[in-house]
């Protein structure tokens, strides 16, 4: 496990997070997000497809690692990700905050079963392929990771840099 470089107080906030958690068990997951304005989140909004400017490839393995895992866009640009499952497991990527994800880790451990339909998000089955069109609108650093159980926690993860425009 590599939580070291987890302050106490984050540990503490994903604590109370998880003891919160029957809260999502019946409840609208989506309202955990905050938020609602018209789609736009911390990390951009759901983009269309026939607005994007070019798209990248994401293969995801069984050795918890994306290719590629770190990523260069420009602030306002729409990019359509394909992801790709490469292995015999099941994977997803999830964007979000650093903060995000790792809200949605402690969920999954609670809700293993729990799938959520997002624009920022997709699940694939062994072999599948899926895709995720988003528009970075905000400049920054926008985050995806894996959050099958121990997944996140192996390494499979990987970081978008959202240079100003
Ligand atoms: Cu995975």
């Amino acid at each position: 496990m590599r939580f070291t470089r987890f302050t106490v107080s984050q540990l503490l906030a994903m604590a109370a997070l998880a003891a919160s958690g029957a809260a999502f068990a019946s409840g609208n997951h989506a309202g955990g997000h905050g938020h609602d304005d018209g789609g736009e989140t911390a990390i951009g909004k759901p983009g269309v497809a026939a607005k994007a400017s070019r798209t990248i490839t994401i293969e995801m393995s069984d050795n918890m690692r994306y290719t590629p895992s770190n990523i260069q866009v420009k602030q306002g640009e729409t990019v359509r990700f394909i992801v790709k499952n490469a292995g015999q497991v099941k994977h997803e990527l999830s964007l979000g905050t650093e903060k995000e994800l790792l809200e949605h880790l402690e969920q999954m451990k609670k809700f293993p079963d729990m799938e959520h339909d997002e624009p920022s998000k997709v699940t694939l089955q062994p072999g599948k392929q899926g895709e995720i069109v988003w528009q970075f609108t905000k400049a920054g650093a926008v985050n995806f990771a894996c959050l099958m159980p121990g997944h996140y926690e192996a390494g499979m993860k990987g970081a978008i840099k959202v240079g100003r425009k």
